[in-house]
């Protein structure tokens, strides 16, 4: 190996300089540069990753990335001044000196560039690359960041903090997923900076010539993407870092949370008043006062005296438990887990071997490591107090780690898989391996049943093992739609399963704020409702009869939504594609989609488009991509790539349906876990595009899907044919839906009185549709001003659901 030359004294920043040495290896390159070390891999086709390191050891570890590379072919050139590598898909071209990169497609476009005087640089122990700015070159992604949905100009830090109330433009949050995607030209890439100390991210903020990333420590190490779209970038991007297990069932539907109900009295009336009120609802949340006195794995006597009696009238009434999960763990003698923690070693500690001691809830605490295996499985044996009495949802909270002064010590050290880091390397990846832990334990103690996770801190890869909230949000207009963009913006980097507190954590929702909250929530992922302590009550009756009826129609809404929901989760659980999507996803190249008045507009699933809008407005603006569009509540039909202005009185959330979508839903229900629809209710949406919906559905509760035991079918629409398809089901599972209620909108006078079901002929019939139900009690308008929420007279056939093809034609 060539000796390095040894880094600048000046303190100015230092760049790598010239390739002094390269050769092949199995899976790329690797050689030296004037002042690193460096390795070019092959991924796949479409991802090559760019390692420079100081230290020849290259850091290899990695807690986000799992998949290894797969071996392709890929060839090397070497043209004088630069190298150059090939694969089907993407090319690299490494400038010798000083050592840049270019990545173009196979039409020799550039994809992405390093400032070639800048490249890779340090500063001190930073590491930073520099990008070249493109023209007209936007950016998108970092998951939980605040700011525009195209974040040119901005810059962001990553550091998992605690930040309550925080406001709306603060930066870092909670979770950090170091992943963004740059579109220029009709082009877009993905670029993953796998480094978990404090990273920076510029995208042209205070400069105009580059973009760029940063490591305060650690080594420059990115995995490039190039893709076609920006679906296949994020499923690439998932292909590293791993994908979610579909979820239970159950934790789709509506969670009612609240810091904290109690005593159990009060955990039961309020689950009595969704089923007394029939507003659905699936999950009750326990907040801190569970415990005694904050302590993890105990329960309050007092308020708490029977957990499992109150855990069996809440199974009673169709209600699953979801238990907040703090880390610290109370230094106090003779308190079950500090005591085994003590003997079995699992603290976080100082150099000098001593436990690390913070003061939080309980007072002055431990907090467990949770990157010792060892540790994590300590953890998971602690948990079976939990899920012995049937608890099957947990919630990953402080796990940034905070503490109060929220000052963690750099200097403690975490295991790292017995490879010794400070916090400065641990900060990030903490709250991972503790959702981790708790996914870990409850797979172990439940062998075969799914359990829902969610945590407050991440890493990238997170979404391998719990779903993510945005924390303490503020009950105002911008944090709810600040809250969209955020979910969305998760999305983007991974993590299809998150959402935000419905009517805001911290401060006070009035009536409108909570309609809207909870009408745009029912179209998150994760659907929750929660609020801080000492504030007025926040359940969908607490706001007055109107705010009430509005909460139960979109509550149902979300229930009939579920097989339409519960495919787009398998679609996050195959491939990646997040659930909520920004439309940046569909139509990056589309400038509109960046405005200000439309960034917070998204896809739900596949082909419904939520416009969220403000609470105390009544008319808003949307803008229609390109396509076409019908309002789903009454069918009214837009042209696309145009704005209007929609009426959005509080009952009504602007949402529209893409031309040839295909929606399955079902009958209302009260709970996920006693679901006794057996119609499964097929929307088709007149247009004049082929589409086709993969239909998904198993057990909702076991893995058994994972040995195929599931029901899959391809439901396609084909208009120039004039005809819907269902294909044979695939999968050993038996569909709980007996008949297909199939409505056909748009069609208008297209549809006589029959169609051909396999040739059978079947009678069209007709009757008036509602998604949800006119509130028209509250309605200030009078009668001949108001827009109705239904569509007259929409045609329908009802067959047998039969697991063979079925071919329905209409003439
Ligand atoms: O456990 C109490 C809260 C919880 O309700 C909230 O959702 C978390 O984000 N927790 C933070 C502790 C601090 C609240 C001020």
């Amino acid at each position: 190996m060539i000796s390095q030359q040894t880094i600048k004294a000046s303190g100015l920043s230092q760049h790598c300089g010239k390739i002094t040495h390269y050769e092949r290896i199995p899976y790329g390159m690797m050689g030296t540069t004037e002042y690193t070390f460096f390795k070019v891999s092959v991924v796949q086709e479409g991802i090559i990753k760019v390692h420079l390191s100081k230290n020849e050891d290259l850091d290899e570890h990695s807690y986000a990335v799992i998949s290894k590379p797969v071996g392709i072919d890929f060839s090397i050139v070497d043209k004088n001044d630069y190298l150059e590598i090939h694969t089907n898909k993407l090319s690299l071209y490494i400038n010798k000196e000083p050592f840049t990169v270019t990545f173009k497609n196979k039409g020799g476009e550039i994809i992405n560039e390093d400032d070639h005087a800048l490249g890779t640089s340090w500063i001190g122990e930073q590491v930073s690359t520099y990008k070249k700015l493109q023209n007209g070159e936007r950016f998108i992604g970092l998951g939980e960041k605040t700011g525009p949905l195209d974040r040119k100009g901005h810059g962001y830090q990553n550091w998992n903090t605690d930040h309550f109330g925080y406001p709306p433009d603060s930066d870092p949050l909670y979770c950090t997923t170091p992943f963004y995607i740059g579109i220029h030209s009709n082009l877009a890439y993905g670029i993953y900076f796998d480094n978990s100390h404090k990273t920076h991210f510029n995208f042209g903020a205070s400069n105009r010539r580059f973009s760029s990333f940063s490591a305060d420590q650690g080594d420059m190490a990115y995995y490039f993407i190039y893709e076609d779209s920006i679906e296949e970038i994020i499923s690439s991007y998932t292909d590293l870092t791993g994908r979610m297990e579909l979820p239970p069932l159950w934790s789709l539907g509506y969670q009612q949370c609240r810091y904290s109900y109690r005593p159990d009295k009060e955990v039961l009336s309020v689950a009595k008043t969704f089923r007394d009120k029939e507003i659905p609802a699936d999950v009750i949340v326990l907040d801190i006062h569970y415990m005694e006195q904050y302590k993890i794995f105990t329960w309050d006597k007092k308020d708490f005296p029977d957990p499992e009696g109150m855990l069996k009238q809440l199974k009673d009434l169709g209600f699953k438990v979801v238990v907040i999960c703090d880390p610290g763990i109370k230094i106090e003698s003779g308190y079950e887990a500090y005591e085994s923690g003590l003997q079995q070693d699992v603290f976080v500690k100082f150099p000098d071997g001593s436990n690390y001691e913070g003061e939080v809830w309980p007072g002055w605490c431990h907090f467990p490591d949770f990157t010792n295996p060892k540790v994590r499985g300590w953890w998971a044996e602690k948990l079976e107090s939990y899920t012995n009495m049937g608890i099957e949802g947990f919630w990953n909270d402080m796990n940034e780690i905070a503490t109060w002064g929220q000052q963690l010590p750099e200097l403690i050290e975490f295991d790292f898989e017995g490879n010794k880091a400070t916090a400065r390397k641990g900060r990030n990846v903490y709250g991972m391996l503790m959702a981790k832990s708790a996914y870990e334990g409850a797979r172990k103690n439940l062998p075969n049943q799914r359990i829902f996770n969610l945590t407050r801190a991440g890493f990238s890869g997170i979404q391998r093992y719990a779903a993510v909230w945005t924390g303490d949000n503020v009950a105002d207009d911008e944090h709810m739609l600040l809250g969209v963009r955020l979910v969305n913006s998760l999305g983007i980097a991974g993590v299809a399963f998150a959402g935000y507190d419905i009517g805001g954590f911290a401060g006070e929702a009035d009536s409108q704020l909570f309609a809207r909250w909870i009408s745009i929530g029912a179209f998150a992922p994760f659907f929750r409702g929660h609020s801080m302590i000492n504030s007025r009550d926040s359940e969908p009756w607490a706001y007055g009869e109107e705010v009430e009826e509005i909460s139960r129609n979109y509550i149902n809404l979300r229930y009939k939504m579920m097989p339409y929901i519960y495919s787009a989760f398998y679609q996050a659980h195959e491939k990646g594609i997040p659930v909520a999507k920004s439309l940046a996803i569909k139509y990056p190249h589309d400038p509109r989609i960046y405005s200000s008045l439309y960034e917070n507009q998204y896809l739900f699933g596949s082909d419904i488009l939520v416009a969220p809008v403000a609470s105390k407005v009544n008319l808003a603006k949307v803008y229609f991509p390109e396509g076409e569009w019908y309002d789903l509540f009454n069918d009214t039909h837009y042209s696309g790539n145009q704005e209007i202005i929609a009426e959005c009185p509080i009952e009504r959330l602007p949402v529209y349906v893409k031309a040839s979508a295909i929606l399955p839903m079902q009958d209302k229900l009260q709970s996920l876990t006693h679901n006794s629809n057996e119609i499964l209710i097929i929307h088709i949406y007149c247009g004049s595009n082929d589409n086709v919906f993969q239909y998904y559905e198993d057990d909702g509760a076991t893995f058994d899907y994972t040995n195929g035991d599931s029901y899959q079918r391809q439901i396609a629409y084909h208009p120039a044919n004039k005809e819907v398809l269902f294909t044979e089901k695939s999968g050993d599972y038996t569909s709980q839906y007996k008949k297909l209620k199939i409505y056909f909108h748009g069609f208008n006078g297209q549809l006589k009185d029959k169609m051909k079901v396999n040739q059978k002929t079947v009678p069209i019939q007709k009757e008036d549709f509602k998604f949800i139900d006119q509130i028209s009690n509250f309605d200030p308008l009078p009668m001949s001003e108001r827009i109705f929420l239904q569509v007259e007279n929409l045609p329908f056939i009802e067959i047998d659901n039969i697991d063979e093809f079925i071919v329905i034609n209409w003439l």
